[in-house]
C-alpha cells in the first residue's frame, strides 16, 4: 500500500498527493457504513489500480480537525484580520484565537492585512496587545509589505488562513502564491449580494512541505462549542494557572487568584476584559 495525504476533494473523489504524485482516489464502502468522510488534510493508505486511480484504504489518525473549513491535520492558523475596510473587532478576534486554541494548532499566527489602509497609531495599538502573545505579522497586498515575514512562519506547515470575509485571506494567498488564483471580491459588493467569496477546501502546495488552506470568511462566531475551560484558551494566562489558590477558579471573586494578580503585569486589562465577559456569555448559555 502506497501512502499519501488527501489535498482535494471534489464529488466522492479524493486526489491524494503520494511519493509518486498525485493520484485519483475512490472510498471503500465501509467508509460510508461507518460515517467515516475522508478529509482534506488526512493521512492515507490507498491501494493503487491497474488504470492508475487508487482506493482510499485506510486514514491514519487525526492530529485535529477543524469543521468550517472541513480540514485536518493543521500545523499553523494565520488569524487574519484588517484594521479598516472591514473594521477591526477586537472581540472577533479573540474568538478566532480561541477557536484555534481550541483545536489544538500549535502554531498560531496573527495577520493584520490592508495596512496600506491603516494609521500608523491604529497599528501601534494592535501590535502592543498581541506582541507579547502571538507573531503578528502587519501585511498589505498592494504594497507587498509583510509577505516575506509570513512566508517564513509557514515554512514547512499546513497553514489555514482565517478570519472574517473581505479582509484579504485568499488575496494575501494569492500574493504568496501566484499560481493559486483564488477568486476574491469587492468587499461593499460582497456584502451586497450577501456571499462569500471563498467555497472550496483544497491543500494548496507553497512549496516542498508547505501547504496553504483558504477559508470563507464568517463575521460571527459563537463559543458555544467551549466547556468550562475557556481560560486555557487565553494563551498568556496558561503559566499562571496552576497558582490559582482554588484549582476550579474563575478568575472573577476567588481570593488569591494568580490570574488576577497578573493584571497590568503579563496580562493586559483588556485581554481579562474580554475573557470576563466571554466567560459570562458562557454561563449564561448553560
Ligand atoms: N487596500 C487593500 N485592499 C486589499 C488588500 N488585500 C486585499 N484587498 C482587497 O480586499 C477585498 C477582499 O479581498 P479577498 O481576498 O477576497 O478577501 P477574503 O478574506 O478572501 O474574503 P472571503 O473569501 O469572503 O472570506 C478585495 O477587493 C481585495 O482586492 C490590501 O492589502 N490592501
Ligand atoms: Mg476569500
Ligand atoms: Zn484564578
Amino acid at each position: 500500500m502506497t501512502k499519501g495525504r488527501i489535498i482535494k476533494g471534489v464529488g466522492g473523489l479524493y486526489f491524494v498527493d503520494t511519493s509518486n504524485g498525485i493520484v485519483e482516489c475512490s472510498i471503500r464502502g465501509i467508509f460510508r457504513k461507518n460515517k467515516i468522510t475522508p478529509t482534506v488534510g488526512d493521512y492515507v493508505k490507498i491501494s493503487l489500480l491497474e488504470d492508475n486511480t487508487g482506493i482510499i484504504e485506510e486514514i491514519l489518525q487525526r492530529k485535529n480537525l477543524l469543521i468550517r473549513p472541513r480540514v485536518s491535520n493543521i500545523d499553523c492558523a494565520v488569524i487574519t484580520f484588517s484594521i479598516v475596510s472591514p473594521n477591526i473587532n477586537i472581540d472577533l478576534l479573540d474568538r478566532f484565537l480561541i477557536l484555534a486554541e481550541s483545536q489544538n494548532i500549535e502554531n498560531i499566527i496573527i495577520c493584520i492585512n490592508k495596512c496600506d489602509l491603516a494609521n500608523e497609531n491604529d497599528i501601534e495599538n494592535i501590535k502592543s496587545l498581541y506582541e507579547n502573545i502571538y507573531p503578528i505579522v502587519f501585511t498589505s497586498t498592494k504594497q507587498n509589505k509583510g509577505i516575506e515575514e509570513l512566508k517564513k512562519l509557514m515554512n514547512n506547515k499546513v497553514t489555514v488562513f482565517a478570519g472574517p470575509s473581505g479582509v484579504g485571506k485568499s488575496s494575501l494567498i494569492n500574493t504568496i502564491l501566484p499560481n493559486a488564483l483564488l477568486q476574491t471580491g469587492d468587499i461593499s459588493k460582497k456584502i451586497e449580494r450577501g456571499k462569500h467569496t471563498t467555497r472550496q477546501v483544497e491543500l494548496l502546495e507553497a512549496w516542498e512541505n508547505t501547504y496553504i488552506v483558504d477559508s470563507p470568511g464568517f463575521t460571527s462566531l459563537t463559543i458555544d462549542f467551549l466547556n468550562d475551560n475557556l481560560d486555557n484558551y487565553f494563551k498568556e494566562f496558561r503559566e499562571y494557572l496552576g497558582d490559582c489558590k482554588f484549582y476550579d477558579c474563575k478568575h472573577i471573586h476567588e481570593p488569591s487568584c494568580a490570574i488576577k494578580e497578573q493584571i497590568g503585569k503579563n496580562i493586559s486589562e483588556e485581554r481579562y476584559t474580554r475573557y470576563t465577559k466571554l466567560l459570562n456569555e458562557l454561563l449564561e448559555r448553560n
